[in-house]
C-alpha cells in the first residue's frame, strides 16, 4: 500500500538547521533503548532540580512487582521550571500571548516577569483559602490567561489540579469534583467561544448541588456577566488577589509527587482520573516540545487546543513554558466569525509553529480555499496535528494549501495516558508519509501484537503496545490503582496496552488505525460508549441503550445510539429530539448523538451480550456484510434494525 503513498523527504534547510537530523535521530533512539539509565539522567539535566536525581527509571509492568518511578530521588518544582528560571535571561520575553474570542478586541501579553507575579499571586490566594500540598483543586475555566496561572499556581504550592473542560455539563463536573474529593473549584463568571457565552459559574452552582466536598469557589471575572455569589463559599479572584503579595516560595516536590489529574473516557461508564507525576511528566512535555517542534525561544508557537484536554496541558502550558517559549493562547474557535479566523491569528501574531487537530482542518477545508488564500501565512514554518488519524486528503490540504508546500507536518500520536508525544516525526530527521505518525520518539519502544499477545515483526498490523516505561507515563488512576493495572497491563502481560490498532509498513513507519476498544474518537475527543449508554438509560422512558461509532466527514467519528424504550412509551420525533438533548445535558455537547435509532430489540448472544460488531456495521451502513448472526438469541431483530437505520 505504501508504494502508492507520496513520501516527502526532509527539506534540506531543515536537515541542516534542526536540532535533530536523520543521523542524530538514529543515534538518540539507539542510545535511549540501549542504556536508558544514562540516557534519561543526561536528559534530566534540562530541568532545574532542587535535588538532582541519581536514578532514572525504576519500573516493572509485571503484576508481582508492578511499579513506575522516574527520578524518584530528585526534587523540583514544576512552576519554577516553567517561570522563575527564565527570569534572568528572558524576564521581558513574552511567555503567554493571549488572543481573545472577538477579533476586534486587543490581545494581551504576559512577559515571564509578569507571569511570575501572576502565578505567585494566584498561589497565595489558594493558600489563603487553605489549599495545601497534595490537596486537589478543580479548574473549570475558559481559555483565558488566568487558567494557565491557576495551573501553575497549583504546581507552585504542590496542589494537584484537575482541569475539567468548560464544555462539560454540571453533572459531569460534579462527578469529577467528587471523584478526587476536591474542596476548591476555580472558575470564571462566564466563558466565551465563537461569540457565545458559556455559563461556567452557573454550571458550578448546579454541580455543587450534587457535591459534598466542595467548600470554596474562586471566581475569575472574565466577561463581567452578572452571576450570583454564595456568601461564605464564593470568592471573587480579583478581590482576593488584591490582598496577597506577588511573591510566593515554591514548594520543593518529589519527582514522583502528583502534578495533576485529568479525567478521560475509557471502556467503562466512569471516566478515569489519569494521574501524572511532576518530574517525569515535565521532562517529557519539555523534551518532546523542543524536539518535535524544533522549538527555539523567541518563536511564536500556537497550540490551538483547549486547556481542558491533555494537549492543552502539555503543549499550551507545561512544554512551551518549561522551554522559555512564547505560547499563544486562543479563547475562540477557528471558524468564527468566519473560516479565515485561524489564519488571521497566524498573521496577526506571526505564528511560526501551528499545532491543531484533523477535525478542525476538515471543517475549514470544507469551507473552501479562499479563506486561506486571503491570508499571508508567511510566518509559518512548521505544522502539527494531533487527536486522531489524519486522512491523507486533509494532510495534503494542510501541506499544500495552508503551508504552501513549505512546512513539514508533524503528525503526533499520543494519549492522555502518555503525557506527551510518542510516535511522531522530527522535522529535521523524518521523511513524511501523509497519514502516518511515522517513527517512535527516543525512549519509546512500540510493538505490534496479535490478539493473543504474540509480537509481530516487520510489515504487519495488529494492536499497539509499548514494551517499556517512559518518563511521561501516567502513574495511576486516581483512587483506583487496581483499575490502572487492570486496564493497561493485563490485556498483554508485561506491556502497556494503548487501546489503538496499528499497522507498520516496510519502512518501519507506524499508521494508527483507530481505537480497538469501546472508545469513540469524536472530533479528537474521547467518548466512552458506556458513558453515553449510562446517560441514556437514566431517562425514565429508556429501557436499554447501545452506542457505537459511525464514520463522520468532519468529526472523524460520530455517535450512533440504539435505544430500546420501556413498554407503553411511544417512539416519535419529539422523543428522539428529547433523548438527544438529554445526553447533551447529562454529559456535554461533545456527547450529542449524531444518530439515534429506536430499536424494539438489540442483537444479543444467548448469554445476553450485545453484539456490537453488528451494530457498528449497521451504523456504518455496511449491511451487506453483517457476518455470522447465527449465535444471536433472536436473529430477526437485525432485520428490523437494518430496515429502520437512521441516516
Ligand atoms: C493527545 C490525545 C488519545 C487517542 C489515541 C488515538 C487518538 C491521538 C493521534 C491519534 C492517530 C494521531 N490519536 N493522536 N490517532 N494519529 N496523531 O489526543 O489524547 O484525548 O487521550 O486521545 O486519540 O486513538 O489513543 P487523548
Amino acid at each position: 500500500m505504501s508504494d502508492t503513498i507520496s513520501v516527502h523527504p526532509v527539506p534540506e534547510s531543515w536537515a541542516r538547521s534542526a536540532r535533530v537530523d536523520a543521523e542524530g535521530y538514529e543515534k538518540l533512539y539507539g542510545m535511549s533503548l540501549a542504556d536508558p539509565g544514562s540516557f534519561w539522567l543526561e536528559q534530566s539535566r534540562r530541568l532545574d532540580w532542587v535535588k538532582r536525581p541519581e536514578i532514572a527509571g525504576d519500573w516493572s509492568f509485571e503484576e508481582a512487582d508492578f511499579r513506575i518511578n522516574w527520578f524518584a530521588d530528585g526534587k523540583l518544582n514544576v512552576s519554577t521550571n516553567c517561570v522563575d528560571r527564565h527570569l534572568a535571561k528572558r524576564g521581558d520575553a513574552v511567555a503567554i500571548l493571549w488572543e481573545p474570542d472577538a477579533p476586534d478586541e486587543a490581545p494581551r501579553r504576559y512577559t515571564y516577569r509578569q507571569l511570575h507575579a501572576e502565578v505567585c499571586r494566584f498561589a497565595n490566594v489558594l493558600k489563603a483559602q487553605g489549599v495545601r500540598k497534595g490537596d486537589r483543586v478543580t479548574i473549570y475555566m475558559p481559555m483565558i490567561p488566568e487558567a494557565a496561572f491557576a495551573l501553575l499556581a497549583c504546581a507552585r504550592i504542590g496542589a494537584i489540579h484537575s482541569v475539567v473542560f468548560g464544555g462539560f455539563s454540571p453533572e459531569s463536573l460534579a462527578g469529577r469534583i467528587t471523584d478526587c474529593d476536591s474542596a476548591v473549584v476555580i472558575t470564571a463568571d462566564e466563558g466565551r467561544r465563537g461569540g457565545k457565552k458559556v455559563p461556567l459559574k452557573t454550571n458550578v452552582d448546579a454541580a455543587a448541588q450534587h457535591v459534598r466536598c466542595l467548600e470554596k469557589v474562586i471566581v475569575v471575572k472574565a466577561t463581567g456577566g452578572d452571576v450570583p455569589m454564595q456568601e461564605g463559599r464564593d470568592i471573587w479572584y480579583h478581590a482576593a488577589a488584591a490582598d496577597v503579595p506577588a511573591d510566593c516560595p515554591a514548594e520543593p516536590m518529589g519527582a514522583e509527587d502528583p502534578l495533576f489529574i485529568l479525567y478521560t473516557s475509557g471502556s467503562t461508564g466512569k471516566p478515569k482520573g489519569v494521574l501524572h507525576s511532576s518530574g517525569g511528566y515535565l521532562l517529557w512535555a519539555s523534551l518532546t516540545h523542543e524536539l518535535v517542534f524544533d522549538y527555539r525561544p523567541g518563536q511564536v508557537y500556537w497550540c490551538a487546543a483547549d486547556i481542558g484536554w491533555v494537549t492543552g496541558h502539555s503543549y499550551i502550558v507545561y512544554g512551551p513554558l518549561a522551554n522559555g517559549g512564547t505560547t499563544l493562547m486562543f479563547e475562540g474557535v477557528p471558524n468564527w466569525p468566519d473560516a479565515s479566523r485561524i489564519w488571521q491569528v497566524v498573521d496577526r501574531h506571526k505564528v511560526e509553529i501551528l499545532y491543531t487537530a484533523p477535525t478542525a482542518l476538515r471543517a475549514l477545508m470544507r469551507e473552501g480555499d479562499q479563506y486561506v488564500a486571503s491570508t499571508s501565512r508567511q510566518s509559518l514554518k512548521l505544522l502539527g496535528t494531533v487527536g486522531e488519524p489524519i486522512n491523507p486528503e486533509a494532510w495534503r490540504w494542510y501541506y499544500d494549501v495552508v503551508g504552501e508546500g513549505r512546512c513539514p507536518i508533524v503528525d503526533t500520536w499520543w494519549q492522555t495516558e502518555t503525557g506527551g508525544h510518542m510516535i511522531t516525526p522530527l522535522p529535521g530527521a523524518t521523511p513524511l508519509k501523509p497519514g502516518s505518525a511515522t517513527r517512535p520518539f527516543p525512549g519509546v519502544d512500540p510493538q505490534i501484537v496479535d490478539g493473543e499477545g504474540k509480537v509481530l515483526h516487520g510489515a504487519t498490523e495488529g494492536n499497539l503496545v509499548i514494551a517499556r516505561s517512559w518518563p511521561g507515563q501516567m502513574r495511576t488512576v486516581w483512587g483506583d490503582h487496581a483499575r490502572f493495572f487492570q486496564t493497561y497491563f493485563t490485556t498483554y502481560r508485561g506491556k502497556y496496552f494503548t487501546g489503538d490498532g496499528c499497522r507498520r509498513d516496510e519502512d518501519g513507519y507506524y499508521w494508527i488505525t483507530g481505537r480497538v476498544d469501546d472508545v469513540i474518537n469524536v472530533s479528537g475527543h474521547r467518548m466512552g460508549t458506556a458513558e453515553v449508554e449510562s446517560a441514556l438509560v437514566l431517562h425514565p422512558k429508556v429501557a436499554e441503550a447501545a452506542v457505537v461509532g459511525m464514520p463522520h466527514d468532519i468529526k472523524g467519528q460520530g455517535i450512533y445510539a440504539y435505544v430500546t424504550l420501556n413498554a407503553n412509551c411511544t417512539a416519535d420525533e419529539a422523543l428522539r429530539a428529547e433523548l438527544t438533548r438529554w445526553v447533551r445535558t447529562e454529559i456535554g455537547p461533545i456527547a450529542t448523538p449524531d444518530a439515534l435509532q429506536f430499536a424494539p430489540g438489540l442483537p444479543k448472544t444467548r448469554s445476553g451480550k450485545i453484539m456490537r460488531r453488528i451494530l457498528r456495521k449497521i451504523a456504518e451502513g455496511d449491511v451487506s456484510s453483517l457476518g455470522d448472526t447465527s449465535t444471536l438469541a433472536d436473529p430477526s431483530v437485525v432485520d428490523d434494525l437494518v430496515k429502520n437505520r437512521v441516516g
